[in-house]
């Protein structure tokens, strides 16, 4: 074997809309639930400034093709083309978007799009958010304008960030916490919204190929008692296999419907509903991975409520179902998230199996606290070492039949962590946001920049 990626393999670098563009209300733009979200409102962590890529994706997008990325993956933010969330089209928007593909294609990378990453517009947030069915026709008006606008331009499209980590698992990243009752209908509301998006694509873009965006993190059992191995049962169909046995086999698992039931939740489905869930599929799987977690059946009600509070943490509690533990064979990062890049290979194998889908990575990183050297140097090997560990678990998936077609970490240049702000940075490209800064914000390559162009042209991990 050579130890290769294969030739035409799609090597990205990824970003969102409202953790990097900043310029929260320029243009036209309207407000998100996360411009409006509520917290620490530190200059240097504020997302109204975030990494200004708004105004710096020239620069942005030619370090990119200096890292010889082929494919960027970005969002759109529903609010700049739609500042009332529907009806009336902002032309500056729309025209933003359309320099950032141009720039993207005149260096020769592909443009890969999320039409949703956690910033619904703040308007429809006002009607109900993803409770009210509105939304899903605003969104439908949203997703059928954008295809129209870049759909000649634009072959890759992911429809929403996250559903399975935005609404069952880490209300931090909306700030707040939706009632029991209303989160799994909200939750059925954007599933349904997803399929309209695999619908128009298809109809709107020749050759448009689309996928779902699933934070998946495989849950092992704490030990073999069979009660734990059934705690990790619930917590994967819960977690990692409500949100794409919807998106690929039109249908809710039982295992997912059983969890409700046993929670006296129901779900109403609209009339139209049954088929448009039914006719509408992925081309494709884009996959987030950072890590896996542990549980074990909850045997003490001391302490346990319904919420999940932090995406990756162990601190799950869901009484009656699972109860998150220390993994005792896993390192950690800095913020407390394990690593494990046999569990990596482990998900894929998994992932593909089910649902004999090609696959993407479109977000795996390490989140670290990184030093600017008098210099102008960032020396990140611990990254690297991230990068490579997973990587080399990606090959052997690949090499075991797996058709995993890119790989586009998190992220492109240093952004605003959602759970932590800037003191959490991802990026190849650090991004100066002291406060002396901030108007500037320098960018400047990191160790992991250079290492990662030299995989990237030789297609080989160094
Ligand atoms: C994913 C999100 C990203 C990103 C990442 C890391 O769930 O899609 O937007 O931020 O998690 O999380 P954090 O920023 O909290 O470190």
């Amino acid at each position: 074997m050579s130890h290769k990626f294969p030739d035409n393999f799609l090597w990205g670098a990824s970003i969102s809309a409202h953790q990097t563009e900043g310029a929260y209300k320029s243009d036209g733009k309207g407000l998100t639930v996360q411009d409006t979200r509520i917290r620490d409102n530190h200059e240097i962590a504020n997302f109204t400034v975030a990494s200004d890529h708004y105004h710096h994706y020239k620069k942005d997008i030619q370090l990119l093709a200096e890292l010889s990325v082929k494919v960027f993956r970005f969002s759109i933010s529903w609010a700049r083309i739609f500042p009332q969330g529907r009806k009336e089209v902002n032309q500056a928007g729309i025209d933003h978007y359309q320099n950032v593909i141009d720039e993207c294609l005149t260096h020769n990378i592909k443009p890969m799009i999320t039409l949703n990453h956690f910033d619904l517009p703040q308007v429809l947030e006002d009607i109900g958010g993803w409770s009210n069915r509105k939304t899903v026709d605003a969104f439908k008006e949203y997703a059928q304008t954008v295809f129209k606008a870049y759909g000649n331009k634009v072959k890759y499209w992911l429809t929403i960030n996250e559903p399975n980590i935005m609404l069952l698992v880490d209300q931090k990243i909306l700030g707040k916490q939706i009632p029991i009752k209303e989160k799994y209908q909200q939750f059925h509301h954007l599933m349904m919204a997803e399929k309209y998006a695999f619908k128009f694509c298809h109809e709107l873009v020749e050759n448009g190929q689309i996928g779902p965006v699933p934070n998946i993190s495989l849950v092992y059992p704490a030990t073999s008692k069979p009660l734990d191995n059934q705690a990790a049962l619930y917590f994967n169909s819960v977690r990692n296999w409500a949100y794409l046995d919807f998106s690929c086999f039109g249908r809710y698992n039982t295992v997912f419907k059983d969890y409700l039931k046993q929670k006296n939740i129901s779900i109403t489905f609209s009339p139209e509903d049954e088929t448009v869930m039914k006719e509408n599929f992925p081309d494709f799987i884009a996959m987030n991975f950072y890590t896996t977690m542990t549980v074990e059946k909850p045997m003490d009600k001391n302490n346990m409520s319904e919420g999940i509070s932090d995406q990756q943490s162990e601190d799950i509690m869901d009484w009656g179902f699972y109860k998150g533990v220390t993994n005792p064979y896993l390192k950690k990062n800095q913020f407390n998230w394990t690593i494990d890049p046999d569990g990596f290979k482990t998900t894929l194998q998994t992932l593909y199996d089910r649902y004999h889908l090609p696959i993407i990575i479109t977000e795996n990183g390490l989140g670290a606290k990184d030093d600017l050297t008098e210099d102008k140097k960032i020396h990140d090997p611990y990254r690297i070492d991230y990068l490579k560990q997973h990587l080399e678990q990606a090959l052997e998936a690949i090499e075991a039949g797996v058709d995993l077609f890119g790989y586009s970490p998190w992220s492109a240049i240093d952004l605003i962590s959602v759970h932590e702000g800037i003191s959490k940075r991802y990026g190849f490209i650090y991004v100066d946001r002291t406060e002396k800064e901030l108007k500037q914000l320098r960018r400047y390559k990191k160790d992991s920049f250079y290492w990662y162009q030299k995989l990237i042209q030789t297609n080989k991990i160094p």
